[in-house]
């Protein structure tokens, strides 16, 4: 197993060539001289000496290199956009290559030969997309992409601060670099309010790596993933359900769909990025910027702005029709559990889509325009914007606009099937009498938030600076971890139940109680998980920890040479994930001084028809942290009902308030999220253990 975490030193300042040593115990790997690039061949002999490490990694040298032709398109400075489809398509011939390799050395050795001549950030996705699914590495932790490529996750006035320090002071002794919380705009831009949550390292990190773990390109065994066309609607879903909390947190509206493709966007986005690798910056959005056609020659890209309004009419006209034509002529009917399905994978689009010739590609095009507002025919030979990689997309506030369309498309087709009957909703003889939510210190049913700082490693990110640790501070939104007791009354035999936790905004913007048609759009899961009811009063507790939709701090944050728990010990289980998964400090909004009031909502159901019979599909490693959001690695999908369940459609007739909704089996308890603006020190904990599953 050791040597297997060796790959993961090619992570390692990914633009530093292969032979300069790597992590802090001084690996060097000992490149066959054949593999080195034109530019260093001449020097071999030098460099094994001048550059010897304190362990060497030997690489055995392949017989014949497969043809790399197509990814070696791009060049080493270009940037590299996964919503781009010429570069996706070079991106998903790498990850086939790799994934080809028979056996690990073989894997290890072509990485190694790649890792110089491949563009740096298609490499290191590639190459992770290749590491999380291959059965023999997939048992590895990747090291965060925010230590990889840290230029993508802050202020870009971070690193020269921090190549002061490294250079200057020796390792022990240097300090954290903080980065200014204010430093993308101010609040004269109303916007800006939300920047911590948009601008937070620990989401764009799980972004980056749902996208990585639900590539829409790539060998069809990565691709076909169970649900994950309805996985990539819902993840998607709830992170505009999010947002509009922490918006109505902070007395902004709900963010407006985008759906006129032709008026100015009076969003503006200037976002501070370093560009290391094409030493440009990456471009702003200013306000009142307007879409046009895209022709750019040099990314293979040309599509109109009309080309996305006709793609659009065509799903709209499926959704409304209840069918799909798909790539043979054929009507394919979208069907109440898989049509949502069918349409994710239509509308992203992956190569899953039905007809990517007749229904385009909405989503990613839809990206890729955005993300060329500025220089839509390149003649200014800019870079996309943040919009065109999903590392930095959330950052920009036209993301949420664009997102909050595309949801209001999977919405118009989930009002298409039937409502949830009471009998759809209820669990016979089961019913929840209580919830309350507490934590040490806090008044009953109140949640608190706070500021916290963390620290996140940069000098695996910092090529050509000496070595050694060096740390940026950043603050970012924190909770008081809190317990949920639950009381349920089981009238019968021993049975399996799954709990489903959301919360809502209580209130509109009016301050007017919400009626449940646009309240159930704005529920947020916070936990989801099975459990088995005894006869009679059943006493529930479940702490926030161990939410379904979150990974812990230190797996977002994670060092690979420090915090790692031995191979052995409890700890190390929690480490065994894909790193997906919401971070768990943004759990629940930041709410507001006065205490923002929300509904909490418990739903006990059938865990007879929730159970997914068989779920594993290959064993090995589950990497089951974050479920609701992420999937189960090599599993399907945890649980039978719609994603959102019972959220996911609009309430029977008759139903207009949550009240109305509620069947026995289900409770809601308002409560309050109070934040004060005041830093808290970090507590340190071990990463937590989730229980293992009843
Ligand atoms: Cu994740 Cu649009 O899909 O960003």
């Amino acid at each position: 197993m050791t040597e297997k975490t060796n790959i993961l030193y090619l992570f390692d300042r990914p633009t530093e060539p292969i032979f300069l040593n790597k992590g802090e115990g001084n690996i060097s790997f000992d490149v066959p001289p054949e593999y080195l690039t034109e530019r260093y061949k001449p020097l071999a002999s030098d460099l094994q000496t001048r550059f010897p490490g304190d362990v060497t990694v030997p690489i055995t040298k392949l017989k014949s290199i497969p043809d790399l032709s197509y990814p070696l398109e791009l060049s080493r400075s270009s940037s590299f956009s996964l919503f781009n489809p010429y570069h996706s398509k070079m991106a998903a011939k790498l990850i086939e290559i790799l994934m080809a390799a028979k056996t690990f050395d073989e894997l290890l050795s072509l990485s190694v030969y790649c890792r110089d001549r491949i563009n740096p950030y298609m490499f290191i996705y590639a190459l992770s997309v290749v590491i999380v699914h291959r059965p023999d590495t997939r048992h590895l932790t990747l090291p965060s992409h925010a230590q990889i490529f840290p230029n993508l996750y802050m202020d870009s006035s971070v690193f020269s601060r921090a190549r002061e320090e490294s250079t200057i002071v020796q390792p022990g002794s240097r300090i954290p670099i903080e980065i200014p919380s204010d430093y993308t705009a101010n609040n004269l831009d109303p916007e800006h309010k939300v920047s911590y949550f948009r601008e937070d390292i620990g989401i764009n990190l799980h972004h980056w790596h749902w996208h990585l773990v639900y590539p829409w390109d790539g060998p069809l065994n990565i691709v076909n993933k169970d649900r994950r066309g309805e996985l990539f609607y819902y993840m998607h879903q709830q992170i505009v359900a999010r947002y509009n909390a922490e918006r109505l947190s902070n007395d902004l509206n709900r963010v407006k769909k985008l759906n006129n493709w032709r008026a100015p966007i009076p969003e503006a986005y200037f976002p501070k990025l370093d560009g290391t690798l094409a030493n440009r910056v990456w471009p702003p959005r200013p306000a009142n910027s307007t879409l046009s056609d895209i022709n750019r020659e040099i990314e293979q890209m040309s599509f109109d702005i009309e080309d996305l309004e006709r793609w659009r009419d065509r799903i709209f006209n499926a959704i409304h029709s209840g069918y799909i034509i798909n790539s043979a002529g054929e009507q394919v009917r979208l069907t109440e559990t898989d049509g949502i399905d069918v349409l994710g994978n239509i509308m992203e689009s992956s190569v899953l889509s039905a007809n990517i010739a007749y229904y385009g590609s909405l989503h990613n095009f839809g990206h890729d325009a955005l993300s060329y507002i500025h220089d839509p025919d390149n003649r200014y030979n800019e870079n996309y914007s943040v919009m065109g990689d999903p590392t930095t997309a959330m950052r920009d506030p036209v993301f949420y606009r664009f997102h909050a369309y595309i949801d209001d498309i999977f919405q118009e087709f989930k009002a298409t099937i039937p409502a949830y009957s009471v009998q759809n909703l209820s669990f016979d003889n089961v019913q929840i009498d209580s919830v309350e939510v507490s934590a040490p210190g806090i008044p009953r049913n109140e949640i608190a938030t706070f500021w916290q700082q963390s620290d996140v490693e940069l000098s695996r990110g910092l090529d050509f600076t000496p070595r050694g640790s060096v740390f940026a501070r950043f603050t970012h939104l924190q909770h008081a971890p809190y317990t949920y007791k639950i009381i349920i009354e089981n009238n019968g035999n021993q049975r399996m139940g799954t709990i489903r936790i959301f919360l809502a905004p209580k209130f509109d913007e009016r301050g007017l109680p919400f009626v449940l048609r646009e309240q159930r759009r704005l529920f947020i899961e916070l936990d989801k998980y099975s459990l088995s009811l005894k006869r009679g009063r059943n006493e529930i507790t479940r702490r926030c920890l161990h939410s379904s939709v979150t990974i812990p701090h230190e797996v977002t944050y994670r060092n690979l040479d420090k915090n790692r728990p031995a191979a052995s010990s409890e700890a190390a289980a929690s480490f065994n994930f894909c790193g997906c998964g919401w971070p768990q400090n943004m759990l629940v909004p930041k709410g507001n001084s006065d205490g923002f009031p929300c509904q909490l909502f418990i739903m006990i159901s059938n865990g007879s028809i929730d159970q997914v019979e068989d779920s594993s599909i290959d064993g090995g490693e589950t990497c089951d942290n974050a479920s609701s959001y992420c999937g189960i690695r090599n599993a399907r999908f945890p649980d039978t009902r719609a994603m959102g369940y019972p959220f996911d459609r609009p309430p029977r007739e008759g139903v207009a308030t949550l009240q109305q909704f509620l069947t026995p089996n289900m409770v809601v308890q308002d409560i309050k999220i109070r934040f004060s603006n005041r830093f808290v020190q970090k507590i340190q904990h071990q990463p937590v253990i989730k229980p293992a599953k009843s």
